[in-house]
């Protein structure tokens, strides 16, 4: 289906707009919610049983290594708040050390921002992403509070006023590995996030030398959906996923929100919400049935945002079918027909 750009974002807001709390999201809720803590009990002790047992050693060394990145200096396990390990929001390299010691004063200034952006773009692409647009940043989707689930600690987030912009990155997922069995698509999924950690500090690092601030983030800080669709990099599908006209829901999103001067893209259009009204192959195929036959702006579990028309999922059902089998799932990035081969 051909792109075509759109003047505004293809969603729908028809209700009141609130910042979401990261401590409702089911993940944050393996933390506090004992009946999430549950699952999470649960899909541990899958994990060394089921998984253990089902596949061989290697794939499991595979696939474990392939999260090593996002599960340390990524602050993925457990961590998940932001403005940690490489998703900093200050450079961890020691002043001295670092390409300038005074980069507020040595600033870079007069430039074009439509070129700068363009820049940002080759930078990004350098780095890793494979996808990267700019949106003007909507506070609305940045949360109201970072929850840290080691310590449980809730607290707000402020952003800077002059932080106006989001560079939004989407990483490919290996193809094949999402089409075999969980294991391979986790494979797949942990590459990405370490892929992520790499390409949005890196790319923040490279912002901040310029003399800005560049806050590079991964599931933290903000909705990467939303940002993603005002970035003009796709549509929101049924699965509840962006879907990219390259690569449909195959990827993975992060961003680096920034003071730098950027022209921002415009939304585009697929027609994927026309599409998915008649198509429904994520909707059989979950087994978890946590897809949505309907649409509807109401928050269906505590862990949805309301305000916003759209087929809603139910993440509870989605992660007690994951806590079931010990190992996340991508069945609805694989039987969508706009993940094609490349
Ligand atoms: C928590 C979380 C989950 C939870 C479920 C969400 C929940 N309710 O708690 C669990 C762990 C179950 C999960 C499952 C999956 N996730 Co997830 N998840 C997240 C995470 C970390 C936070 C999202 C959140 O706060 N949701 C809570 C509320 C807001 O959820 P919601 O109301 O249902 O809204 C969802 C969408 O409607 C959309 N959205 C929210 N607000 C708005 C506003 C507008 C205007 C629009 C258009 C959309 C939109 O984003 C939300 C995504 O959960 C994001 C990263 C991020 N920071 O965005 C990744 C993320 C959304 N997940 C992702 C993926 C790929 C998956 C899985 C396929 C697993 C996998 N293999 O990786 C499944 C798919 C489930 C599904 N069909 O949605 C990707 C999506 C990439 C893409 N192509 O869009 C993200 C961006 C992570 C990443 N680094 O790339 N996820
Ligand atoms: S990840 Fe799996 S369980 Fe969750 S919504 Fe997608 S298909 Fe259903
Ligand atoms: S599988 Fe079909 S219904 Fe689901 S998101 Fe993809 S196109 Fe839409």
């Amino acid at each position: 289906m051909k792109a075509k750009i759109a003047n505004k974002p293809t969603y729908h807001v028809v209700g009141k707009l609130n910042r979401f709390n990261q401590k409702r999201t089911v993940l944050s809720r393996t933390a506090w919610d004992p009946s999430i803590q549950q699952l999470k009990h649960a899909y541990q002790t899958a994990r060394r049983t089921r998984i253990r047992k089902k596949h061989s050693r290697e794939s499991s060394a595979l696939r474990d290594a392939s999260w090593y990145v996002a599960n340390t200096l990524g602050t993925f396990a457990g961590f998940m708040h932001g403005n940690d390990g490489l998703y900093s929001w200050e450079s961890l390299e020691e002043p001295e050390e670092s390409l300038d010691s005074n980069l507020e004063f040595q600033k870079l200034q007069r430039f074009d921002p439509t070129r700068m952006s363009a820049k940002i773009k080759r930078v990004a692409r350098f780095y890793g992403a494979d996808l990267i647009g700019i949106a003007r940043l909507n506070d609305f989707w940045v949360y109201s509070h970072a929850y840290n689930r080691l310590t449980g600690k809730n607290a707000p987030i402020s952003l800077s006023k002059q932080v106006k912009s989001a560079i939004v990155m989407a990483i490919k997922m290996d193809c094949d590995r999402i089409e075999r069995s969980d294991l391979e698509a986790s494979t797949a999924t942990g590459l990405g996030y370490s892929r992520m950690a790499f390409a949005s500090s890196l790319l923040a690092e490279f912002i901040r030398n310029l003399g800005y601030q560049a806050l590079p983030c991964g599931n933290d800080t903000a909705l990467s959906i939303p940002l993603a669709i005002d970035a003009g990099l796709g549509e929101l599908g049924r699965n509840g996923l962006l879907i990219t006209p390259q690569f449909g829901p195959r990827v993975r999103l992060c961003k680096v929100l920034t003071d730098l001067p950027l022209t921002p893209d415009k939304p585009i259009s697929l027609g994927v919400q026309r599409f998915c009204e008649t198509c429904r192959r994520c909707l059989e195929n979950c087994q978890a049935h946590a897809i949505s036959e309907n649409r509807t702006a109401e928050a269906i579990t505590a862990s949805n945002n309301s305000g916003i028309l759209k087929w809603q999922v139910d993440g509870e059902k989605c992660f007690r079918f994951w806590s079931e089998k010990g190992v996340d799932c991508s069945v609805c990035i694989k039987v969508c027909p706009f993940n094609r081969r490349e």
